[in-house]
């Protein structure tokens, strides 16, 4: 933990390394009380930098010898300053050897190298190779490792790097050893070791060239039941990487190995994928359909660098999204193919808007609002978030629509053509999509530079003699932190044209044909679009497809979003009109429920969900997505001064309605979406069980007799755990007089399933009865453990950010609670702190009674003497 002030980093400070690193050679000397690391590093001056002298960064490390071309380096022949070792003066060409101590046992930050269940494992990005030895830690010096390992051959039976294994045997005195050779230039933060006790799934796999290339999955002893769905997903990604962007395996030998502390999803490491145990083990006994999603996304995403992100780099950590915008994307689109239907697709789509609108909205509102590739930092750390995730995977879809599939295509060609190899930044992917494409995309940039979501508002007008119909879009981007105004940015709007049968018409543009849906692509404030040949007064749809991540600011009235969601051919905007129809009640409900006036529903809503439930032509998985609400958090985004719990009243009473008044069409999909037979994760299936146990949610959240006993039936017999958790949740949530039972039972039956004991307690927090005490009642059960990341969230995170009801108790305990938490957790894991740290980000929403707890609480974590930079970022932040 660092005590001195925190230091923030600019982009534009930019400067190419003063050396190069040409090769690493690592040895490890494992022990967890005493790890010897020795370093022999070959530098040469880059001829792009004017600096003389070698920098070093390193953290945690006991320096024990230092050596330059072969010459022990006395104390004056070099500086350390915090983590920064500079030598001055240094010839062209360097040989350095360096021997230091880290204690892996000890590091409960689970950044550098660590162990869990007394295995060692590492984890490098961003700057933790620090914490392993001193090293240029910078994206930007890319060398070639050799990497050996010695350990305990009875407790580390198992040794793997990067790259192929060249060499491996005993050592005597029970050790032994193995050698890893990494034939590609990699930055430091791609390095990784693990030393461990694990057995594995392995599989020979050819490649589209002829190649034969080891897939191995490894895992603690007793989970190799867990591990067929992984390597499936991995093989579907190889043979995706080949067939839709003609991309190949270039190593021998592919490994992920899954490790139960782990502070993110996955990491990339050449050839050496380590990966949270939540996203590779799942059989059908203890994952949910979700869970084999997650799988299946995580396992692409981490495949998929090897080509964005290790082939070709990022040239600085500011340029993150260059890498995470592209592979999420990637992902995405992985997925979607995956499911091989249109319906299939668009329902993936809708589950990419909600993270948008549950997750990056918010942040893009808030003080950590941050443009896409951003301008500063004070810890990198802090900026792995869903505005570089996935609103970057939204700038590279737009780019996409810009180009059409083919030219995207041939930009990502030209792209590798040009950088393979090398560490480049946003604006390199950028010209190299532009200069394939023959498109400008120079005030495109501003996806890149500018923070914020923008708002699109839209007029329309319909010239009844002149059979033409206008479009007229505004855009707007409200002030971000040190951004307070904002240009206009090239924003492609998907439209399509309703007329009063429900079809699409056939749409004219400018003279020319332009198909039933077309791209409007707004560059300035406020710009006009007119369609010919337009027979009647249509209903618009516009934003197709969510075709770029912005606010649509349209005046809906019911009868047209009725219209839509009965018709619309997009299958994303039919489902928008279903959230338009039910968030302009639920924001009426929440007003009523924070008066205490009566709370009704109208019939005509109810309608139109009872039929979207009940059209058999729709897809199950589609119908779910219409018929889910928008959550809370989405709720209260919508509304300027927020008080929890008369959103939580007014959507449990429309939750209570539906259930009630649409019972028997609840009941009878129930029935007609019960999946018999062996569970199997495909889409069509998870599709109905995600219909089926929505119906029950309903049914008990009206307190329905028959559906509770089809709760309790369900938990009983579930043959899977998609389904036994979906009942445990229905009797949880409605209180069912065997909820209590039923969560002793499902602790039973799953206590040796660490990632089902994880759902338990993730159930719990978030249920709206479980207060602060219950959460503290639920921290001294045996099974919880503040150090194992899974575990701290599933408990801590869950309550602060998925239980608002009782997170924001009007006495303030829930923040005093946060606060606690946060300080205790920041002096065991800071990156876990921190994201905890950002439950707290929309403070000043909420009523001035709560802000001002609120605030209390930010401010006394502000004040602790001892923080990690992680945490002081956000709490700083969010105080500024
Ligand atoms: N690059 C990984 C995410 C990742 C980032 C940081 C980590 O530790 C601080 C770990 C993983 C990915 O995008 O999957
Ligand atoms: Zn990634």
């Amino acid at each position: 933990m660092r005590t001195d002030t925190p230091q923030t980093v600019y982009r534009k400070d930019y400067t190419p390394p003063s050396y190069l690193v040409e090769t690493v050679e690592l040895g490890f000397d494992l022990a967890p009380a005493r790890t010897i690391v020795a370093n022999r590093m070959t530098m040469r001056r880059n001829p792009d930098s004017a600096q003389r002298e070698i920098e070093l960064y390193g953290e945690n490390l006991e320096l024990v010898a230092l050596r330059m071309n072969g010459k022990p380096l006395a104390e004056g022949d070099y500086r350390i300053e915090g983590s920064l070792l500079t030598i001055p003066d240094t010839p062209e060409e360097v040989t350095l050897e360096i021997e230091t101590i880290c204690v892996p046992e000890q590091n409960t930050t689970l950044n550098g190298l660590y162990t869990s269940n007394g295995n060692f494992y590492t984890q490098c990005e961003a700057e933790g190779f620090r914490a392993i030895t001193w090293f240029p830690d910078r994206p930007d010096v890319m060398a070639v490792f050799t990497v050996m390992l010695r350990a305990d051959k009875e407790n580390y039976p198992v040794l793997l790097s990067n790259g192929n294994l060249v060499e491996e045997g005993d050592l005597g005195d029970g050790r032994h050893y193995a050698k890893w050779e990494d034939p590609f230039k990699k930055p430091s933060y791609l390095f990784a070791l693990v030393a461990a006790r694990l057995v594995c799934q392995e599989e020979t796999f050819s490649l589209k060239d002829g190649r034969d290339a080891l897939l191995q999955v490894w895992v603690e002893d007793g989970n190799l039941d867990k591990t067929d769905y992984a390597m499936q997903s991995l093989k579907n990604s190889i043979r995706w990487d080949e067939e839709r962007w003609g991309l190949e395996l270039d190593l021998d030998r592919f490994m992920i190995v899954a490790v139960s502390d782990f502070n993110m999803g996955a990491m990339e490491n050449k050839g050496l994928n380590i990966f949270n145990t939540k996203f590779v083990l799942a059989n059908p006994r203890v994952a949910t359909d979700i869970d084999f999603q997650g799988i299946e996304a995580v396992v692409g995403h981490e495949y998929f660098h090897n080509w964005t992100g290790n082939r070709v780099t990022c040239r600085d950590w500011f340029q993150l999204s260059l890498k995470e915008g592209l592979t999420v994307f990637r992902d995405q689109e992985f997925s979607a193919d995956m499911i091989g239907t249109e319906s299939g697709r668009a329902v993936g789509r809708i589950d990419q808007v909600r993270t948008l609108r549950q997750a990056q909205f918010p942040e893009d509102a808030g003080p950590m609002a941050h443009p896409v590739r951003p301008d500063s930092f004070v810890e990198i750390n802090n900026f792995y978030t869903v505005t570089v995730y996935e609103k970057g995977a939204e700038v590279v879809r737009m780019v996409q629509t810009l180009l059409g599939r083919e030219g995207f295509r041939k930009g990502m060609d030209l792209y590798f053509e040009r950088h393979d190899g090398q560490a480049v930044t946003c604006d390199d992917f950028r010209r190299a999509m532009a200069d394939a494409g023959g498109r400008d995309l120079t005030q495109f940039e501003r996806w890149y530079s500018q923070a914020g979501t923008p708002v699109v508002r839209a007029e329309t007008r319909y010239d009844e003699r002149g059979k033409t119909y206008t479009i007229t879009l505004f855009q707007s981007c409200p002030p971000t932190p040190g951004q307070p105004n904002k240009l206009p940015f090239h924003i492609p709007v998907a439209v399509g044209l309703l007329g009063a049968d429900g079809r699409d018409m056939a749409l004219r543009i400018g003279g020319k044909d332009a198909g039933t849906t077309t791209v409007l692509e707004l560059t300035q404030a406020e710009q006009s679009f007119v369609f010919e040949n337009i027979a009647e007064q249509p209903t618009p749809s516009i934003l197709r497809d969510f075709s770029a991540p912005i606010v649509l600011d349209f005046n809906y009235g019911d009868a047209d979003l009725l219209h839509l969601f009965s018709h619309d051919s997009d299958a994303v905007n039919r489902w928008e009109a279903g959230q338009r129809l039910a968030m302009g009640r639920l924001l009426r409900l929440t007003g009523e429920a924070g008066i205490d006036a009566p709370l009704n529903l109208d019939d005509t809503f109810l309608m139109a969900l009872g039929k979207i439930l009940n059209d058999e032509t729709l897809d199950p998985a589609f119908r779910e997505q219409a018929l889910l609400l928008p959550s809370e958090g989405m709720i209260a985004e919508q509304i300027e001064v927020v008080n929890p719990m008369s959103i939580h009243l007014a959507r449990q009473f429309m939750r209570a309605n539906i259930g009630a008044r649409l019972r028997a069409e609840l009941l009878a999909q129930y029935a007609a979406n019960a999946t018999p037979g062996e569970y199997s994760p495909d889409a069509l299936s998870a599709g109905k069980r995600a219909l089926k146990n929505l119906c029950l949610a309903y049914l008990t959240a009206a307190q329905d007799e028959e559906g509770l006993a089809l709760a309790q039936r369900q938990f009983d017999e579930a043959g899977n755990m998609t389904d036994r958790v979906a009942a445990l949740g229905a009797l949880v949530h409605a209180r069912a007089p065997g909820a209590d039972a039923a969560l002793q039972r499902f602790y039973d039956d799953f206590q040796d399933e660490p990632l089902v004991i994880d759902k338990w307690f993730a159930m719990q927090a978030s249920n709206a009865t479980t207060d602060v005490p219950a959460v503290r009642g639920l921290m001294r059960h045996p099974a919880f453990n503040l150090r194992n990341p899974n575990r701290a969230r599933s408990l801590i995170s869950n309550f602060c950010a998925a239980n608002p009801v009782q997170f924001h108790a009007p006495d303030g305990s829930g923040y005093a609670f946060w606060a606690e938490q946060v300080i205790a957790l920041d002096a065991l894991n800071p990156q876990v702190a921190s994201r905890l740290a950002r439950t707290m980000d929309r403070w000043r929403r909420y009523t001035p009674e709560l802000q001002e707890q609120m605030k209390k609480a930010l401010q006394q974590v502000a004040g602790q003497q001892r923080l990690s930079n992680d945490v002081r970022e956000v709490v700083g932040k969010a105080l500024a």
